[in-house]
């Protein structure tokens, strides 16, 4: 057994989140040791180097003695029942009050001096979080945006140390171990299956989830998803929707054969002036502007980044229009409910039909769900990789499908069958893993594939 000593705070996981914890605490001058399931992490003699003085433990934490721990913080990849945690169930931290066991976030929010924006949900949070961040900076706030997407929520404090506003994204794995976010303004934009692996099931998916409302002045939640309901009444909150407003919601409503962005029943945005396509993205812009409004950004700012946005890498970006046909890269799509909302929001924008590339690996998932709407606004969906098959049983019989060996012979198939007015869509519904090394590297190959086709056309 190795003991750690009294009064150490010991840190698990030499990661990215890791290491942000080990250089928070090195600031505060508090004593810390390092633990890591894994028995040679990447990175680990540079760490060692860097910090000669720090113990670091590197395998199972049942070999760990956390009798007089003064609090373990833990990454958000590690799950807080591992092995040698659940000692510290029931157990609290002498001067905070808080459990023993937190994450990175409980250390941000004891150390952060300027209200916080937080996203949450199933999909949308990378582009929700962006467009917050743009309406800040486009509104003249001094604003640090991180957590999930990119930069570690402590590594803000350093990155933007005079920061007027933090805008994080934050993970059901980062929520699970923060005990009081207290955030000026929260948003649970949608909930659909994830993650199941470590939440075990949807309850539990969920409350971890529900934990961006802890302490929270504000909530946006999404009036079309009851899962994004808080359980506990919030000092105020606002609602957003595919629909008319009702009241002071947030909604899209038709007027003068145009749609619009709504508050209430004030028009803000004629949706077709918006650069991020489909209805989904339209739902996302009004998510953003139920937060910004909250945290008393400018309006026309807000409707300019709204104008200019054209969506982050991956997630819905139009990569080429080629004889009236939209080439549009959702890479990102790695869950069943990303691409519904994909097909969904661009379906009934189409003058055309829409062309869907879609397979991967599909981690056991129901595509059920995909049939309907597919059968709707679908030409053809074109399927590849390891369980194009179950794509196929599931979809059976609802439109035309074609199965084909990877990306590249998706995108000459679809090249066939494509009209003006159409929209190919890569959107797999499916992790990348069997053909790609990640998501990104999918977006690109599709990239480069519609860049040389478009070349060739030219
Ligand atoms: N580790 C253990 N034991 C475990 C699991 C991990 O010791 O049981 C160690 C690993 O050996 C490794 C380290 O922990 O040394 C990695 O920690 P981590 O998995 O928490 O990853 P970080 O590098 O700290 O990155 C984390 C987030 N990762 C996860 O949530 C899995 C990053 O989100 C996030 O950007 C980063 O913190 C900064 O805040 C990534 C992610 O995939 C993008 N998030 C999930 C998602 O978006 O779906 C939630
Ligand atoms: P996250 O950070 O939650 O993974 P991203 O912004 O990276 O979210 O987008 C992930 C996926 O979610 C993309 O494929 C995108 O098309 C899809 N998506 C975008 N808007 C929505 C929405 N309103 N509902 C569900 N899925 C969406």
């Amino acid at each position: 057994m190795v003991k750690v000593p009294k009064g150490t705070t010991l840190v698990v996981g030499l990661g990215l989140s890791g290491r942000a914890i080990c250089r928070h605490l090195g600031q505060l001058d508090m004593p810390y040791m390092v633990a890591d399931t894994r028995a040679a992490p990447p990175g680990l003699a540079d760490f060692q180097a860097a910090h000669p003085t720090i113990e670091v433990h590197c395998g199972p934490l049942t070999d760990l003695d956390l009798a007089e721990v003064a609090e373990v913080v833990v990454s958000p990849g590690v799950d807080p029942h591992t092995p040698g945690l659940a000692a510290l169930a029931g157990r609290f931290h002498e001067t905070t009050g808080e459990p023993a066991l937190v994450g990175e976030i409980a250390l941000f929010v004891r150390a952060a001096r300027a209200p916080i924006a937080a996203i949450t949900g199933s999909n949308a949070k990378s582009t929700v979080t962006t467009l917050v961040g743009e309406m800040a900076r486009m509104a003249g706030v001094r604003v640090a945006v991180g957590g999930n997407l990119g930069t570690p929520a402590l590594e803000l404090l350093e990155v933007v140390p005079d920061a007027e506003l933090f805008v994080l994204e934050l993970s059901s794995f980062q929520l699970e171990t923060t005990p009081r976010l207290g955030a000026e303004t929260a948003a649970f934009l949608n909930l659909s299956e994830d993650h199941l692996d470590r939440h075990g099931d949807m309850a539990d998916y969920r409350a971890a989830k529900l934990g961006i409302f802890r302490g929270a002045r504000h909530g946006v939640v999404n009036a079309d998803d009851p899962g994004t309901w808080p359980e506990a009444p919030l000092p105020a909150v606002d609602r957003f929707s595919t629909r008319s407003p009702q009241d002071d919601d947030w909604g899209i409503a038709r007027r003068d054969g145009r749609d619009w962005l709504m508050h209430g029943s004030e028009r803000l945005l004629a949706a077709d002036e918006m650069r991020l396509p489909g209805r989904h993205h339209q739902v996302n812009a009004l998510a953003a502007l139920a937060m910004g409004h909250r945290l008393g950004l400018s309006r026309p700012a807000m409707l300019e980044v709204l104008r200019r946005f054209p969506g982050l890498p991956h997630r819905g970006e139009l990569v080429a229009e080629i004889d009236g046909v939209r080439w549009i890269n959702d890479s990102k799509g790695t869950n069943v409910g990303a691409t519904l909302a994909a097909i969904e929001g661009l379906g009934p924008t189409l003058e055309g039909r829409l062309i869907l590339l879609a397979g991967g690996v599909g981690k056991g998932a129901d595509f059920q769900p995909l049939a309907a709407p597919l059968a709707r606004y679908g030409r053809e969906a074109i399927l590849f990789g390891r369980d194009a098959e179950q794509l196929e049983q599931a979809l059976h019989g609802r439109l035309s499908l074609t199965r084909v060996a990877d990306l590249q012979a998706a995108l000459v198939r679809a090249v066939e069958i494509a009209a003006p007015g159409d929209c190919v869509l890569l959107s797999p519904a499916c992790a990348s893993l069997d053909q790609f090394s990640d998501y990104q590297a999918r977006g690109e190959a599709f990239r480069r594939l519609v860049e040389r086709l478009a070349g060739e056309v030219a």
